[in-house]
């Protein structure tokens, strides 16, 4: 597996070295606590790749491998039951300006997800992307074997595969998957490097979207940016420079059975000292939005949508509150900095307009809450709002039904998601940037019916439980399966 971020986190607890404690690492007694996958996509990845005994690639920091880590940053893990080796791509700090705050986030991210004005192509950032991606495709190479499958994650590595391709026995399988959209070809004309981004795209054997339409369109863009590419629509495969790239829409689920379990084992005491945390009565109407804070996630929008909620319904001042947590996430890039800025600033605004002595209607928090705090609010909460502009899939959403184990929620849902095209019939579907039809899903989510609510619940919960993450990850492997089978059938093997 290659991706940008790390499994398993090994640091320093430097509380315990300030007190001169078993931490203190100058005595060469155990002073490493390791930080176990979290969530997602990382949580889901680590029995799998713990179960064919291989090696996970990532960024990490050489100062935190002081001791653990052999020469070349490879380590065992997990620590108390090694079966895998995690090798720790050390960068410099210019390497993840430019590679990361640069290239990643401050140019493929705002593309992919439409916001052309935001690209900022500063000068060496594309080199260091590249650099960066060849640093992690010769990491692969010096492990890979026949028939090993390599699976990249994400748009941090746009070049890497076809450096792998060109560097691993044939037989390996190259694949990777896309995690954010795909954009349009009017957009994708901005993109610096574009050309070469395609390529090493199609350095991949399988290349996984999570919905059709990032397909068609990553189909499009070969189509029209890359000349000698010859695209079959039907098979959805592109021939180019000797490979065969297949591309699949494969929409990524989350592990609904521990979200479930999280929000039915929370205890209500727990869920207490969180609203006496925040001042939320226990009483109100409770609508949540649970999001990284940044631009594409719409925040901006769902707050006008409740100044709107608000100015048309006097009567529920008081009754009702907005719970938003915002994690701060690429606070280096100045779009986001101004992003935070515009979001406090409105629900500061909005809450000077409309609050009370004792109510306020947005309760806004940056803190990064626990797993099990998050499962108890999404169980609790009436109303969940995920109002995106452009989203590649979106997991809060699906994660909010998976814990709505008392069947009684309503998730108002962006159009603009990928997560749309499974959940949208039963949600309450909005465009984001219409305010006052935004306003009326709100109004219609707190004042819906509960035989209601069950009937969409149900459905709801039914399609969270059948795509899955177990069931995202079989679907890559068959897919990996199969295009592992055709090379051998063409004669790759
Ligand atoms: C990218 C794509 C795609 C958030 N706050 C807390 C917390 N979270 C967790 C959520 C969820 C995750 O962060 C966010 O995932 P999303 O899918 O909503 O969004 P991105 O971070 O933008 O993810 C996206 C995804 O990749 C996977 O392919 O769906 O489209 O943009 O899991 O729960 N978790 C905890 N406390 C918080 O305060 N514990």
């Amino acid at each position: 597996v290659v991706s940008n971020r790390q499994p398993y986190r090994h640091e320093y607890d430097t509380a315990s070295e300030d007190s001169g404690g078993d931490g203190d690492r100058s005595t060469g007694t155990s002073s490493i606590t390791v930080d176990e996958p979290t969530g997602g996509l990382t949580a889901g990845l680590d029995p799998v790749v713990q179960a064919s005994e291989g090696t996970w690639i990532a960024w990490g920091d050489g100062e935190a491998d002081f001791d653990v880590a052999d020469d070349d940053g490879c380590i065992a893990v997990p620590p108390d039951d090694e079966s895998y080796t995690l090798q720790r791509i050390d960068l410099s700090e210019e390497a993840v300006d430019s590679y990361y705050y640069g290239f990643s986030n401050r140019v493929l991210w705002p593309l992919c997800h439409g916001f052309v004005d935001l690209v900022e192509n500063r000068s060496n950032d594309f080199e260091w992307y590249r650099t960066v991606n060849e640093r992690f495709a010769d990491a692969v190479a010096e492990h890979a074997e026949a028939d090993s499958i390599v699976w990249v994650q994400d748009y941090h590595f746009g070049l890497a595969p076809r450096m792998i391709r060109e560097s691993v026995p044939r037989s390996t399988t190259v694949a990777q998957f896309w995690h954010i959209p795909w954009p349009t070809p009017a957009s994708f004309q901005h993109c610096p490097a574009g050309r070469a981004i395609l390529q090493g795209l199609l350095g991949n054997d399988l290349l996984g979207f999570h919905v059709d339409r990032y397909v068609e369109r990553f189909l499009d863009c070969v189509e029209r940016y890359l000349p000698g590419a010859d695209v079959d629509r039907t098979q959805r495969t592109v021939a180019y420079g000797g490979e065969t790239t297949r591309i699949v829409a494969t929409p990524m689920g989350v592990d609904a059975p521990t979200h479930d379990g999280n929000a039915r084992a929370v205890e209500s005491d727990q869920l207490s000292s969180l609203f006496d945390r925040y001042d939320i009565s226990r009483e109100n109407v409770i609508g949540l939005g649970v999001d990284r804070l940044d631009y594409s996630k719409g925040i901006p929008e769902r707050l006008a949508a409740i100044e709107r909620l608000l100015e048309r319904n006097p009567g529920w001042h008081g009754e009702f509150t907005f719970l938003q947590t915002a994690t701060p996430s690429r606070t280096d890039i100045d779009a986001y900095q101004r992003h935070g800025d515009l979001v406090r600033s409105e629900v500061t605004r909005i809450n000077r307009r409309f609050g009370t002595d004792d109510w306020e209607p947005i309760v806004y928090t940056e803190d990064y809450l626990s797993n099990e705090e998050l499962s108890g609010l999404y169980r609790r909460a009436d109303l969940m709002v995920v109002s995106p502009l452009v989203d590649g899939m979106n997991l809060v959403a699906q994660e909010y039904v998976a814990a709505s184990v008392d069947g009684d929620g309503v998730l108002v849902l962006s159009e603009g998601t990928g997560a749309h095209e499974r959940l949208g019939s039963h949600a309450l579907t909005i465009d984001p940037t219409d305010v006052d039809g935004f306003a009326s899903q709100l109004e219609a989510a707190v004042t819906m019916a509960p035989r209601e609510r069950q009937r969409r619940m149900n459905t709801l919960r039914n399609r969270v439980f059948d795509g899955d993450l177990e069931w995202w990850m079989e679907t890559q492997f068959d897919w990996i399966r199969r295009v592992h089978a055709d090379k051998r059938r063409d004669g790759g093997a």
